[in-house]
């Protein structure tokens, strides 16, 4: 409760903003979009992690209210990059439970697109799989009206939940994500391979993309090329990017 109030208190004062993790495609190198990733900044207590505050928030009605203002934040910077001469960079934006199931999130998304004037497939909502199992049903409604809308859908962290083979075939997404804690061992451990292997072949059989999430090292790298993985981010690619650093980066590297 008192981390609510010093949260609102924070966005108010301009202590939240973005850093931006490129996602590349595979085979050719080339920049696809940025997964959207909070950070806070609090004057005293210096960087607070996503990973401590957004739990704690989760169940606050103040955690809606930062959400959209993620969504906001990230549809506008789609706009500065057209602006500036990168005009198909795709957005990701991670979305908590409570966000996925409010009634305004397929209006208050259009609106944002709108008024941006961007394309509604440079926005990518990034769903965990706690996020789907609380109420599979509504949650593929809502994913349905949303790709209807011609956004993107994405399910993070996908094996780590308990999702199963059945389910991933009725869900209407784009791309999934294979958790980083996968990638970290398919050099090493052979089951993580072969997981991290057919994961990608039963996915584009599917007709859906894989997202290879956490790349550290270059043989991680060419282990999912190999496999035919579609996209990839991590450290070895690129840490995520502060938002302000961002024009500088894309100057030196575009
Ligand atoms: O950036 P970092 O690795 O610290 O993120 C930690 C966790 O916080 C990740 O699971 C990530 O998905 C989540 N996260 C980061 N940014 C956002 C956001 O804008 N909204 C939500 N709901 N989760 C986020
Ligand atoms: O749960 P989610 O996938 O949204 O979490 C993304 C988080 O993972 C971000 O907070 C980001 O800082 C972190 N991250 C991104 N790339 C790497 C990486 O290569 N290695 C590790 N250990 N963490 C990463
Ligand atoms: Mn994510
Ligand atoms: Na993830």
């Amino acid at each position: 409760v008192e981390l609510e109030s010093e949260a609102r208190e924070a966005l108010r004062g301009n202590q939240f903003s973005l850093a931006l993790q490129p996602q590349i495609d595979m085979h050719s190198g080339k920049l696809m979009g940025f997964e959207a990733l909070l950070r806070w900044y609090h004057p005293k207590k210096g960087h607070i992690s996503p990973g401590d505050f957004i739990p704690l928030l989760e169940n606050t009605s103040f955690m809606l209210e930062l959400d959209y203002w993620v969504i906001t934040r990230s549809t506008h910077l789609v706009r500065e990059l057209k602006n500036s001469g990168y005009p198909d960079i795709k957005v990701a934006i991670n979305l908590s439970a409570g966000q996925f199931l409010d009634p305004s999130l397929p209006e208050f998304l259009q609106h944002q697109i709108i008024k941006n004037d961007i394309a509604p497939d440079q926005v990518c909502l990034e769903l965990t799989e706690t996020v789907l199992v609380s109420d599979i049903k509504r949650a593929t409604e809502i994913m349905q009206t949303i790709r209807d809308m011609g956004c993107m859908l994405a399910i993070d962290d996908f094996g780590t939940g308990y999702s199963s083979l059945s389910y991933l075939k009725s869900l209407p997404a784009d791309y999934i994500k294979v958790d980083r804690s996968f990638v970290a061992n398919i050099a090493n451990s052979a089951d993580d391979r072969n997981i991290v292997h057919s994961t990608i072949s039963m996915v584009r059989n599917m007709g859906m993309q894989v997202v290879a999430e956490g790349i550290e090292t270059n043989e991680q790298y060419e282990l999912l090329c190999h496999f035919d993985c579609h996209q990839g981010q991590g450290y070895l690619i690129s840490r995520p990017i502060p938002e302000v650093n961002l024009w500088d980066t894309l100057s030196d590297k575009v």
